[in-house]
């Protein structure tokens, strides 16, 4: 996978702080929209940035850092406040090892503790150890679950999943769905099923589909939520393994570009380690 410059966040940071020693923004918008563009911040927002370091005469690298930093999370934050915690059917989605099962566990904590009735929809049936990682949580911490059997189809489960938690009265059904590859059109296919056959018995506005997403990744991490996008019309972006040395990769392209609201953040591997996305912590990381 590719290895972003946010990856090597000092990386990013010297180039900055090289080009300031050497004069003013205005002499070097090369140098800095190349380094803006090497830390997978999308052209359209490169152009801005050069244009308004150039305009407020930073001439410092203290001042750039700090100009910059205050952009990052104003993007972040653009159009985000009106976003509900959840809809009543959560759909997991990703590459694979990105962390959907951990964090379906998490989520399901996160709202058992808030009073909420969670059901989980094993459909990772792809690999009978999802399931079983699954059930574990399951029993653990008494959530109910409706799970398939290994090489059956996910799409069935997912149907048996939610006829049950209508009839039963869950508040939030969380579908565990197994990697797949952006690029791999059949699988893509397959998770629109899963969403088709949920739209049987909810509407559109019943449904969070949203894509998991290490943190560690680079530039790929774009075009995987671009790709899950054109498919599913995601509501979301759930960042996970904050706690790992590595920070970020496109985040600001995704929300910017795509409009896709970064919900929660995942910092280990204990069901407690979620929170709410939280933009300042992020762009903190990035200028570590
Ligand atoms: N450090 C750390 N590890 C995590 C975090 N979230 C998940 N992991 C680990 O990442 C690995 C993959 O997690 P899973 O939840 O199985 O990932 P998945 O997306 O369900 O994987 P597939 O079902 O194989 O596609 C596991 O070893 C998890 O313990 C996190 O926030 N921090
Ligand atoms: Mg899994």
């Amino acid at each position: 996978m590719e290895k972003s410059s946010f990856l090597r966040p000092r990386s990013f940071l010297d180039r900055i702080k090289s080009i300031f020693s050497s004069g003013p923004a205005k002499e070097h918008v090369d140098d800095l929209e190349e380094a803006l563009i090497e830390a997978d911040i999308d052209m359209s927002i490169v152009g801005e940035l050069t244009d308004a370091l150039k305009k407020e005469r930073i001439s410092s690298f203290e001042d750039a850092k700090k100009f910059l930093k205050g952009q990052f999370i104003l993007k972040l934050k653009e159009n985000s406040a009106e976003h509900p915690k959840h809809r009543k059917i959560i759909i997991l989605t990703g590459i694979n090892g990105a962390g959907k099962t951990t964090t379906a566990s998490k989520l399901a904590h996160l709202y058992q503790s808030l009073g909420e009735k969670v059901m989980f929809v094993a459909a990772d049936t792809f690999r009978a150890a999802a399931i079983e990682q699954l059930e574990i949580w399951a029993k653990m911490s008494g959530t109910d679950i409706v799970k398939g059997i290994e090489g059956g189809d996910p799409a069935a489960v997912v149907f048996d999943g939610i006829v049950r938690a209508k009839k039963e009265g869950h508040d939030v059904v969380i579908i565990d769905t197994a990697g797949r590859l952006h690029t791999k059109v059949n699988l893509m296919q397959e998770l629109l099923k899963i969403k088709r056959v949920i739209l049987k018995e909810f509407s559109e506005e019943d449904i969070d589909t949203l894509i998991i997403i290490d943190a560690n990744t680079g530039k790929n991490a774009f075009a995987q939520a671009k790709e899950f996008n054109n498919t599913l019309k995601l509501t979301g972006v759930i960042l996970t393994k904050f706690d790992s040395s590595a920070k970020g990769g496109s985040v600001i392209r995704i929300k910017h570009e795509l409009g896709l609201p970064i919900k929660y953040m995942t910092f280990g591997e204990n069901v407690e380690a979620i929170s709410e996305f939280n933009p300042e912590e992020f762009v903190d990381g990035i200028f570590q």
